[in-house]
């Protein structure tokens, strides 16, 4: 299918797509797909207030029927599966599965959402008085602005948006500059639930913003917008950050990751490979769960070297709308400038590189083959995320030299460890084991599911999105002491009698 086809088919009209002002290419050729119409950034205040007013009218409505939207959400995702992946894959470059994988995410957290909608607990508290109960209930919290990254367009916004849709706050989101046709697109999705949804709902519910940094910065500094979360560079979230906590905003961080895997001598080797391939070289090395070190065990270090370079030499890269593909393009210039400087650096550190050259693409593109290099240490290169398919190989002997390795980076999203010892596996989980946010075994750092929070520590952000007890970052904590007796007693035994 060609470009224009498949933005015709998910819906949007050249109204839309020409016109504007924001260029949007395809990394597959590089060609301009659309020119878009951008919010202008004075009209950020306007933007807000319609989100604080239906705010004013969701928060009203019980969190079950809320739920009931973004059921609609889930279903309206479903018919459009095809469609919204196909715009993920021109947009972002991801091979066919990858992009309709992305569509499924948004559904299974749809249907994490719509069960929750249900299970919005708080807890029951003893008190410690006479005649005295304490509660504590979750309230919506607000507006909440969403912005999100090139790599993942629209997985990530759904974390957000389905969970903040059933805890009471409209959703305002910006997406990247490099990937606004999908929050078009899911915009429109969006649009098909509310109506089905009826009344009830508010039409400002989902408002998606176009442009750069002065919209961003405008959900980032307005107190009316009380969750902020932002998926993306740590040089990013260094920003946004420190000014949402300056206004006593919430902010939710997903940023960088630098993860590895650490291969024991009794790893399955073959399955190791699997895993490692996938996570090193999936999404052109281009998610931020990207498999980037691999902590290998001297004693088999020269063989599964070998076996990785087997498996790179036969990987098809190329058109990633062409059944087979598994390596596309990345993003763009500045992603292939980036890549070989990395590799530049590794080696003037006496890294020993394999591939990472140009490959064979559709021509326009940015198409790499992946990079394997041997490394002697764990050099400042390796420490530093680089967003392509780049893995460096280093070796270790003990677990405790292997597991310092690990956590010895400044990000800290997801780690993993193929043993088959469970000592080694349940120490690599334990308090003295891989400081991420995410922790694997016998299963690679990327691909999680949603059921579980995501999310990572230290230059990662520490924000927690998707699955687990996340929604709470959504919703405000009101803790209630309830007086039923006919005495007034303080807490403390403190007396103050008047
Ligand atoms: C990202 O790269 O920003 O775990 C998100 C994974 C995906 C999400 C990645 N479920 O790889």
């Amino acid at each position: 299918m060609n470009h224009h086809d498949a933005l015709t088919a998910a819906g949007l009209t050249d109204a839309e797509i020409t016109g504007g002002t924001l260029s949007v290419r395809s990394p597959i050729d590089g060609a301009e797909v659309a020119k878009i119409h951008e919010t202008p950034a004075d009209k950020m205040p306007e933007v807000i207030e319609r989100a604080q007013k239906a705010f004013k009218q969701w928060r009203t409505v019980p969190a079950p029927q809320r739920g009931e939207l973004v059921r609609l959400l889930g279903e309206e995702l479903r018919n459009a599966k095809e469609e919204l992946g196909a715009i993920v894959t021109l947009e972002a470059g991801k091979i066919t599965s990858e992009g309709l994988g992305e569509v499924q995410e948004m559904i299974d957290i749809c249907d994490f959402a719509v069960g929750l909608s249900r299970q919005l607990y708080g807890l029951t508290i003893a008190s410690e008085r006479p005649g005295h109960r304490m509660s504590e209930t979750w309230h919506p919290m607000g507006p909440c602005g969403v912005i999100t990254a090139f790599n993942f367009p629209v997985a990530p916004w759904s974390w957000n948006a389905a969970l903040a849709l059933v805890c009471g706050d409209p959703v305002i989101w910006k997406p990247s500059e490099k990937t606004p046709l999908t929050a078009l697109v899911t915009q429109r999705i969006f649009d098909r639930a509310l109506a089905r949804f009826g009344a009830d709902a508010p039409a400002d519910l989902l408002q998606v913003v176009i442009g750069g940094a002065d919209i961003g910065e405008a959900l980032v500094n307005s107190r009316d917008v009380p969750v902020l979360s932002a998926t993306g560079s740590t040089r990013m979230g260094a920003i946004v950050g420190p000014k949402v906590q300056a206004r006593f905003g919430r902010p939710i961080m997903e940023l960088g990751g630098n993860n590895a895997m650490i291969v024991a001598p009794s790893a399955d080797l073959d399955m190791a490979v699997r895993a490692i391939v996938f996570s090193a070289v999936g999404t052109a090395g281009q998610r931020c769960t990207s498999l980037r070190r691999l902590i290998v065990h001297h004693s088999i270090r020269e063989e599964l070297t070998e076996k990785l370079k087997q498996a790179y030499a036969s990987l098809t890269i190329g058109d990633p709308r062409t059944e087979g593909t598994l390596v596309g393009p990345l993003i763009d210039e500045t992603a292939r400038k980036e890549m070989a400087s990395a590799l530049k650096s590794a080696e003037a550190e006496g890294g020993t590189v394999h591939g990472g050259g140009d490959a064979k693409g559709v021509e326009g593109g940015v198409y790499v083959s992946p990079a394997l290099v041997e490394m002697p240490r764990q050099t400042e290169t390796v420490q530093t995320e680089t967003f392509a398919p780049i893995l460096y190989v280093m070796g270790y002997d003990t677990l405790e030299e292997a597991i310092e390795l690990q956590n010895d980076v400044p990000q800290g999203l997801s780690s993993c460890i193929f043993t088959l010892n469970v000592r080694e596996a349940e120490t690599f989980l334990s308090a003295v084991g891989s400081d991420c946010g995410i922790a694997n075994v016998n299963i690679g750092p990327s691909g999680a599911e949603i059921g579980g929070a995501f999310g990572g520590e230290k230059e990662t952000g520490g924000g927690r999105e998707s699955g687990s007890d996340a929604w709470k970052g959504y919703m405000r904590r009101q803790t209630s002491t309830v007086n039923y007796s006919s005495e007034l007693p303080l807490a403390q035994g403190v007396k103050f009698d008047i």
